[in-house]
């Protein structure tokens, strides 16, 4: 159910955005989005916000310990180059220090960023001449996009992080209507320490220094505890967000979720079953081991159809010098075919909306 909370703004949940704290820095982060959006809202541009890397679950309020999920952002990275490239602008919200658009190419990579460059003659610092070519592209993209102003990068941390910029960001969206995308290809918690069940200081696991651990208000037992060496975790479910946003948040927008499973017997059917749960518009599923080779894509229409690139060859971006010890990279960016066929479902959303205005 949809509700209006003391602001104005409308809520879903009230009970975990009243619950669980603000973050310091969302309003901040919120102004750069709202006028990123109003510029590109007038210019009748198209805008995607591409989720990318996994949000983290903190154990403890002064943080040393928290949970992660599996992603290093790759896919939200590469798909936010293709969707600038196909004319959309790019609202990037990522896990800080994943993979960003263009710099991927040349962070987190095989090779250090400094064996892409060598001295020249004079002694100055240069790129090495085989990497001129594709550094020399990567540049002029990543300039044009600066140019325009079409990515705004905003990074989140926690899954508390996400939740409440994916809710602000779609409030700020809303005015695009089917012009608004959500690629939702985020790794998100599933379970998560509520703020009321979180422990202030680190837990100790020495039994010499255990104490009771006691949470903020002590109004529900906390989230962690000490069972003589054994350390106990209780967590609690994550909202349904993705119900939030297509009921609330967002709800002329389009909205591409990804599902990742490991068990191929289980992706058509849980890719399946979160559409029919959501009632949203695509949902993407990928099994880790084979997701730069393949995806499924499992459409509103009933379709289900596989995208594969052949295995194999290993793309000329990788340059490492043990070769041996890194899997296979794809000869082609899936993302490539992945971006173009969002965008071609997104086009006939936007038209099918046109016709009934
Ligand atoms: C994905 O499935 C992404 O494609 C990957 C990308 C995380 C596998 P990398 O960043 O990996 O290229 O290394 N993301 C969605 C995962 C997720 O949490 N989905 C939720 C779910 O399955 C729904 S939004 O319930």
């Amino acid at each position: 159910m949809v509700q209006q909370n003391g602001t104005g703004e409308q809520s879903s949940d009230p009970d975990y955005f009243q619950t669980n704290p603000k973050p310091p820095n969302l309003d901040r982060q919120i102004t750069l989005a709202r006028s990123f959006i109003e510029q590109h809202a007038s210019e009748n541009r198209r805008v995607a916000l591409v989720a990318s890397g996994g949000t983290t679950v903190p154990l403890e309020n002064q943080t040393v310990r928290f949970i992660d999920n599996f992603s290093a952002g790759t896919r939200g990275a590469t798909s936010a180059e293709y969707f600038l490239e196909a004319g959309y602008a790019v609202i990037f919200l990522h896990r800080q220090f994943s993979l960003l658009p263009y710099s991927r190419h040349y962070s987190h990579s095989t090779n250090c960023f400094l064996d892409f460059m060598t001295h020249n003659d004079a002694g100055a610092v240069v790129v090495e001449s085989e990497y001129q070519q594709q550094m020399a592209q990567v540049l002029s993209r990543y300039r044009k996009a600066k140019e325009d102003n079409t990515l705004l990068l905003l990074p989140f941390t926690t899954v508390n992080e996400y939740l409440w910029l994916l809710r602000g960001l779609a409030m700020q969206m809303q005015p695009l209507g089917a012009n608004g995308l959500f690629y939702l290809a985020a790794a998100v918690s599933d379970f998560f320490v509520p703020a009321e069940r979180m422990v202030e200081h680190k837990i100790q696991s020495s039994e010499d220094f255990q104490e009771e651990l006691t949470n903020g208000n002590g109004a529900r037992a906390p989230a962690a505890h000490m069972d003589g060496k054994r350390l106990i975790i209780n967590l609690d479910p994550v909202p349904k967000f993705l119900k939030l946003l297509v009921d609330g948040w967002a709800p002329r927008s389009m909205i591409v979720s990804f599902k990742l499973e490991t068990d191929p017997s289980l992706l058509a059917k849980k890719a399946r079953y979160a559409l029919e749960k959501y009632s949203h518009h695509l949902v993407i599923g990928n099994l880790l081991n084979t997701r730069k080779w393949e995806v499924l894509f499992v459409s509103a229409d009933g379709g289900e159809r596989w995208i594969r690139v052949p295995a194999g060859r290993r793309s000329k971006s990788v340059t490492n010098w043990d070769h041996d010890s890194q899997p296979q990279e794809p000869a082609i960016e899936i993302e490539s075919w992945i971006v173009p066929e969002v965008a071609k479902e997104h086009t006939k959303m936007i038209e099918k909306a046109a016709s009934k205005q």
